[in-house]
């Protein structure tokens, strides 16, 4: 797998601390571009591509202005063409409400389809009580789920709600964000494999409704606990059950048997659509000796 084929993307100035995060866990399957209007996000990234919307360097953002972000992303694309180009696989990380990465995302997201990747959005929703930012973020957020493969919400709310039992920086990710990128980079980017496990993707996601994305991890005798991690895992406020497609990964040490794969399986599935079409993938990794992780893409979601 050439590792120009996944891309990870940050738009604006939350999205690029997310995505600078994610990339540092596999840098060397993933590829990193930073877009954002304020310099300060490039700091010290020196493998990213960075495209600045701002070339006069007069300005910090785009002063909650979607449509000028949007208008500078694409007069910048010519730029960044041949990354998008080779890549495959590319995931947006933005928090929406905000100018920079309001405008911009949709943007980048049109041209990487157009160029025909696999295009995946985690778009952070602003708390509540920011109004403005909020209409903002509803407003943008239907263009962006019909532009993209998958739009993975994320409430700032719950992400910090989270956070705060992680003893973990919410503005960080808290570790969520990064989990989350990484384990679908692991998921469907194995070596060689690429093609196979993107078209499993694709056949997931096209299940109309809403998708989620979830990371579980817990000790290999306690599956049910796994289980119930990963169900109170999504950062967005909606239920599982009914769930019409799903990829799922479990990933565990020499130790993993096919009965803990098929238990954690039927566990986490218990409560899907009777139809809800299932794509199982199982890998073995040494730093997992005594433990389950799972990854999961799940789609068709009301
Ligand atoms: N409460 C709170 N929310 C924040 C903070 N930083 C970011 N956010 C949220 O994250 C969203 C995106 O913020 P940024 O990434 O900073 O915005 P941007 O895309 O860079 O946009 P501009 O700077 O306006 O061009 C906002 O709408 C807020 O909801 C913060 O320090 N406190
Ligand atoms: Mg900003």
């Amino acid at each position: 797998m050439e590792s120009s084929s996944l891309l990870i993307v940050g738009a604006g100035g939350l999205g690029c601390r997310w995505a600078r995060g994610a990339h540092s866990r596999i840098s060397a399957e993933s590829d990193l571009m930073l877009v954002d209007a304020d310099m300060d996000s490039f700091k010290g990234a020196s493998q990213a591509h960075c495209m600045h919307l701002d070339p006069t360097g007069m300005e910090k953002g785009t002063a909650a202005l979607p449509a000028l972000a949007a208008h500078r992303t694409i007069a910048a694309i010519p730029e960044i063409a041949d990354v998008l180009d080779s890549a495959e696989l590319v995931i947006i990380l933005t928090g929406l409400g905000g100018g920079t990465g309001t405008g911009s995302t949709l943007e980048l997201a049109r041209t990487a389809k157009r160029k025909g990747a696999i295009v995946v959005v985690v778009a952070g929703l602003p708390f509540a009580e920011q109004s403005f930012r909020s209409r903002m973020a509803s407003d943008a957020l239907p263009s962006l789920e019909e532009a993209v493969d998958v739009c993975i919400r994320v409430s700032l709310e719950r992400l910090a709600w989270q956070s705060r039992s992680r003893r973990m920086d919410w503005q960080q990710g808290s570790g969520w964000v990064e989990e989350l990128v990484e384990g679908l980079i692991s998921t469907i980017g194995k070596l060689g494999k690429i093609n196979l496990d993107l078209m499993d993707l694709k056949t997931v996601v096209k299940h109309k409704g809403r998708a989620t994305l979830i990371v579980a991890s817990g000790p290999l005798d306690n599956i049910s606990a796994i289980v119930d991690d990963a169900r109170k895992s999504p950062l967005i406020d909606i239920g599982l059950e009914g769930a019409r497609g799903c990829l799922i990964q479990v990933e565990g040490g020499p130790d993993m048997t096919l009965s803990h794969i098929s238990s954690i399986t039927e566990d986490f599935t218990s409560r899907f659509d009777e139809g809800c079409q299932v794509i199982l993938g199982a890998r073995v990794s040494d730093r997992l000796i005594g433990r389950l992780r799972v990854v999961a893409v799940v789609s068709g979601l009301e």
